[in-house]
């Protein structure tokens, strides 16, 4: 008896040692402090914190929950995320496991991600897929897109799906963002300011910490303007350099998709996990074989020695972002680049009056958009055709043609009355000839050019969209305070502190180069945070706002 007794007493005493200690280093885990901001922890950080023990993936998915929840339908009503995935507390306590018992996968390991609302989820996690329309709620994908099963296969998380403009902006004239299931997304820079698209949800997402990272698709501009006007980077990889196999399609021609992130760096890490080859998506076969570490590119000195282009013809048109722009010239020279200025495109002229483009889309979007319906496993609503497309949003106008803003779909119809017939192919053909032939690689040979760079906003994603080359953004500015907010129809297009952004062009797979390009400009600017979103669409809830409630 005695002995039993005191070994409660010296149990009792070991349990309160214990109790002090485990107290002491949760209370130092907890110093806000030790924790990354949410708004715009990076990858690496974030990467850490989890190593470190202090705290885990599921900490990490509760956060960016709460996170979502502050912005989304409440507050500012951004309407940023169209759906949670049900399944993402529980792979991220596997993740957290997986963790303890044989380390982390990668630099992905237990990340919270968002994925634009095009693209594919395999059905068991609950989430679905569709670009946005009530045609596709409940459908079933036969599996994950590749890059999302690629993501996963790093250890990433998916945290849900992104808002976007409907069909990646292919339905007819709607305000950007605007999605029959997500409704009309807004910036977190302006209240009700147009966030630009088509992966707005992304965008808004990322900009102000709702994931660690975005992933958005791109066939003109759906990457690269959303991140510009979102105070983010963008890399709208070349057309083969990642799978489009599970993404809702526009064309086989120009879709793309990339990430849009905080940092170079967070993209490059994204980058290099969902490029490479794939059997299901054939344009990927003309990819380097050896996906290079995209992260090998991040050298400050990236700069020293390149040659850049200025193509004056395709700037903005907007003095503040084009004085931003000729502001940077100065910066890049300091890094080393030499600028050749100007450096127009021989075809310039031809390629602001073409036209191919509306052609090879509207005939592609009717073939490719049939044949990702028909791969699907099940389609509730029956659609098959884009036939059936234009005849759901009728009988569904209340859902998906919504008054005053939201009733087009007149691409639909256009791209309904298409084949690909000789003219498609000469339209294909010119767009090749007018994008790459005559167009970058005649700029870039020249003028003996490492790469392009241009204002994000001005003529910048049709050339690379019609040649399918790639494109890096990064942050370049703001608008000034003094310019003056136009009127909201249903969102404004301009207003004080819209962010805009630099990009770098180049030929087909230059990836690496312009990557460690977009690293160089951003060390050296740090622009991103010289202005934050407006302050109610700035979430509050921090990892120690979630760790042990
Ligand atoms: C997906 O859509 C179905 C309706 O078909 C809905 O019941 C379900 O909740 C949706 N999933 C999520 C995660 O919102
Ligand atoms: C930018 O620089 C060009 C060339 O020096 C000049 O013609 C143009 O007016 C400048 N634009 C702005 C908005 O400062
Ligand atoms: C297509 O491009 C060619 C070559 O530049 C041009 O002649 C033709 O007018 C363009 N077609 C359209 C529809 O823009
Ligand atoms: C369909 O295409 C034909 C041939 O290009 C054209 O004449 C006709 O006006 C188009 N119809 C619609 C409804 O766009
Ligand atoms: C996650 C989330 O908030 N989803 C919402 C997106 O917007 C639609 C339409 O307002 C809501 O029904 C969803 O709940």
């Amino acid at each position: 008896m005695r002995t039993d007794r005191s070994w409660v007493f010296w149990a009792f005493f070991a349990h309160l040692g214990l109790q002090f200690l485990l107290s002491r280093a949760r209370a130092s885990a907890r110093a806000p402090a030790s924790f990354p901001d949410l708004y715009e922890a990076s990858i690496t950080e974030l990467q850490d914190g989890l190593e470190k023990g202090l705290f885990t993936s599921v900490d990490l998915v509760k956060a960016y929950f709460a996170r979502i929840e502050e912005v989304n339908l409440q507050g500012p009503t951004l309407r940023a995320v169209i759906e949670l995935n049900p399944s993402a507390l529980k792979q991220a306590a596997e993740l957290d496991f997986e963790r303890k018992l044989s380390g982390p996968r990668g630099p992905l390991h237990g990340i919270p991600i968002l994925l634009k609302d095009n693209i594919a989820t395999r059905g068991r996690d609950g989430m679905n897929t569709t670009a946005g329309s009530f045609a596709l709620l409940g459908s079933i994908p036969p599996r994950d897109a590749t890059v999302a099963a690629k993501l996963r296969a790093a250890g990433a998380i998916f945290l849900g799906k992104a808002n976007l403009s409907e069909w990646a902006n292919f339905r007819g004239r709607v305000p950007s963002g605007f999605s029959g299931r997500g409704g009309q997304a807004t910036s977190p820079y302006f209240p009700l300011a147009d966030p630009s698209g088509s992966s707005s949800g992304s965008g808004i997402a990322c900009a102000i910490g709702l994931a660690a990272a975005t992933l958005g698709s791109e066939t003109d501009g759906s990457i690269i303007s959303p991140s510009s006007r979102q105070n983010l980077v963008g890399i709208k990889p070349t057309v083969g350099l990642t799978s489009r196999a599970g993404v809702i399609p526009i064309s086989e021609n120009q879709d793309t998709v990339g990430p849009m992130t905080r940092s170079i760096a967070d993209a490059a890490i994204v980058l290099t996990a969902i490029a490479g080859r794939d059997p299901l998506d054939s344009f990927t076969l003309a990819a380097p074989a050896h996906v290079p570490d995209f992260t090998k590119a991040l050298k400050k000195d990236a700069l020293s020695g390149v040659r850049l282009g200025v193509p004056r013809l395709f700037l903005s048109g907007d003095p503040n972002i084009d004085g931003a722009f000729n502001a940077s010239l100065a910066t890049l020279k300091q890094l080393g680049a030499t600028i050749v200025d100007p450096a127009e495109f021989p075809d310039a002229n031809e390629l602001l009056a073409s036209n191919n483009e509306t052609l090879v889309l509207d005939a592609d979007f009717k073939v490719d958009v049939e044949k990702y319906i028909a791969g699907l496993l099940k389609v509730p609503t029956g659609v098959k055709t884009l036939a059936d497309l234009i005849a759901f949003n009728t009988a569904h106008a209340s859902e998906e043609l919504i008054p005053p803003f939201w009733t087009s779909q007149s691409e639909f119809i256009t791209a309904e009355n298409t084949t690909r017939d000789a003219a498609y192919f000469a339209a294909l053909a010119a767009d090749h000839d007018l994008g790459r032939t005559r167009g970058i690689d005649a700029t870039l040979a020249q003028f003996n050019l490492d790469a392009i760079i241009l204002p994000t906003d001005g003529f910048t994603s049709t050339p690379a969209a019609i040649a399918g080359y790639p494109v890096v953004t990064v942050p370049l500015g703001f608008q000034p305070d003094n310019v003056e907010a136009t009127p909201a129809e249903p969102t404004i297009s301009n207003a004080p502190g819209l962010p805009f952004g630099l990009s770098f062009l180049g030929t087909a797979f230059s990836e690496f180069k312009l990557v460690g390009y977009a690293f160089a400009y951003e060390q050296a600017t740090h622009t991103r945070l010289k202005r934050l979103a407006f302050p109610a669409a700035i979430p509050k809830t921090q990892l120690a706002d979630v760790i042990e409630k």
